[in-house]
């Protein structure tokens, strides 16, 4: 291109598949179309349309880059460019599609047994069967090694656990079918802990609802969140809650499963991030071209307004560059991936902080308005907050960064 084109400065158009400019050219129609006109409402009311998610699969757009299960089977990059298109719109509608797509379809593609994939993704991608990740409890958040929750043997029932415990901040779980959760079970052939009893290890359960005997499962949703307000978050509650075996992940054991999941989603939110910022470039460049102080000047013609935007743009542009270079190495596998975790932590992190903190600088360019929740801004600022915190706070991403640089682990 000879032409320098805000909305893509570095072209990062030319470096994607015609397969993936069309997904990418449909996720954003659709999220323009039809999940824009309702955002207003939904955030002002904290109200989550669920039939959204069956939309979004007969699109082939929920855990698209799973392959067979009726899902569509398009690359990481694609993956991330339908993320980028619903955070375009609200990082809280990509919060509810990145759970079933990255973190519950993608956990149960890599880690459940045929069975399992055979018989919860084809529901999952047609939006039909909903699901829930279950890792943070109101104790444990960045160290969810420590967890609490629990998966007992069945006293009576053969081939069942009953699970107990608590967790916390979880995205769709009030209206999950599936709820997928992390619990510790006891590992004789681990040997003992201190206090006698066998060490426990970290496995992961599909807890179906409708399976669930009354009492033994809840899912209160939280209210009156500051941000993400389109999205719906709850709590789970499991008291002797029975599931059968064939519900457990057969072999991974530890923090490899729940990680295993976090690495697609996390590469999710550091591409959607992107779209949000970039939405917020556009919504400050418009107001600063309409908005006159000063003898009839646009804001626009300002230097201060315009290194904002200039600031901004390059961080996007940056940021997106950075999350195609990742996506392709993941696809390539092999000696290409080595070290892919730490690298998605890189541009979770990198692209979170700096959507956060060009959101709240473009935020400015709308003076007082800036308070309305008519300009979107705001809501922006508040929702890129929360991508910060959840799936590792950023902070916790420059430990694993700062470990991976120098071979010390600093988290404890
Ligand atoms: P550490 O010793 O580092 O690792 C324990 C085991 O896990 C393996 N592992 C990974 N495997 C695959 N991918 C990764 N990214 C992995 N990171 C670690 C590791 O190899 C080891 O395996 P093994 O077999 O040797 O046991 O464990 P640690 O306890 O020291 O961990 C520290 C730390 C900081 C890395 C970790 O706890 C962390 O990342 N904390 C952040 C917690 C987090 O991300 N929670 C996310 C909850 S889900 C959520 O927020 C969803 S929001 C969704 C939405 O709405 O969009
Ligand atoms: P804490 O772990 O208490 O951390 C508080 C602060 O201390 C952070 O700034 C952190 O970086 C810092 N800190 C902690 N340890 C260290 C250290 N060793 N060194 C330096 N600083 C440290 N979880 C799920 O499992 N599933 C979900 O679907 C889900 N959805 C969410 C949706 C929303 C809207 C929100 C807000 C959260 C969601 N979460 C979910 C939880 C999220 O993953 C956690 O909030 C996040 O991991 C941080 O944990 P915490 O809130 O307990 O904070």
């Amino acid at each position: 291109a000879t032409t320098f084109d805000w909305q893509d400065p570095l072209s990062t158009k030319s470096l994607l598949t015609e397969d993936e400019l069309a997904i990418s050219e449909t996720a954003e129609r659709y999220c323009q179309e039809q999940l824009r006109p309702r955002l207003e409402e939904a955030y002002r009311n904290e109200s989550y349309d669920k039939t959204q998610l069956e939309e979004m699969g007969q699109l082939g757009l929920l855990g698209a880059t799973i392959k067979g299960y009726g899902c569509a089977g398009v690359s990481s990059v694609a993956g991330g460019l339908i993320t980028k298109a619903v955070e375009r719109v609200d990082s809280g509608y990509r919060s509810g599609m990145s759970v079933q797509s990255s973190l519950v379809m993608g956990g149960i593609n890599e880690f459940g047994s045929e069975e399992q994939k055979q018989r919860f993704l084809p529901g999952m991608a047609q939006g039909k069967i909903l699901g829930a990740f279950g890792l943070t409890e109101p104790n444990h958040g960045s160290d969810p090694g420590s967890l609490e929750t629990v998966a007992v043997e069945h006293p009576i029932k053969k081939g069942y656990y009953n699970l107990s415990g608590s967790k916390t901040w979880i995205t769709n779980s009030p209206i999950a079918d599936v709820l997928l959760i992390w619990a510790k079970v006891a590992d004789p052939s681990k040997g003992l802990a201190a206090d006698g009893t066998p060490k426990k290890v970290i496995r992961g359960f599909l807890v179906e609802r409708k399976d669930a005997p009354a009492g033994t499962l809840e899912t209160p949703a939280i209210k009156n969140k500051l941000g993400l307000r389109a999205s719906i978050t709850g709590m789970i509650h499991l008291e002797n809650c029975p599931v059968p075996v064939e519900n457990m992940f057969p072999d991974v054991q530890g923090l490899r499963g729940p990680f295993g999941c976090l690495n697609q989603a996390r590469y999710g939110i550091a591409m959607g991030v992107i779209g949000a910022l970039e939405d917020c470039i556009s919504r400050a460049r418009t107001y600063a071209l309409e908005r006159k102080q000063f003898r009839g000047n646009p804001l626009a013609r300002y230097q201060l307004i315009q290194k904002k935007l200039a600031d901004a743009a390059t961080d996007a542009a940056f940021g997106t560059l950075a999350a195609i270079q990742v996506g392709r190495l993941k696809d390539a596998g092999g000696d290409a991936a080595t070290g892919l975790p730490d690298m998605i932590s890189m541009i979770k992190r990198q692209n979170c902080d700096r959507a956060l903190q060009g959101a709240r600088t473009l935020q400015e360019i709308f003076g007082g308005n800036a308070v309305s929740d008519e300009y979107g801004i705001g809501r922006h600022v508040a929702n890129l907050f929360v991508a910060q915190t959840y799936e590792g706070q950023s902070d916790i991403h420059s430990l694993i960064l700062g470990r991976a640089i120098t071979g010390v682990q600093a988290f404890a």
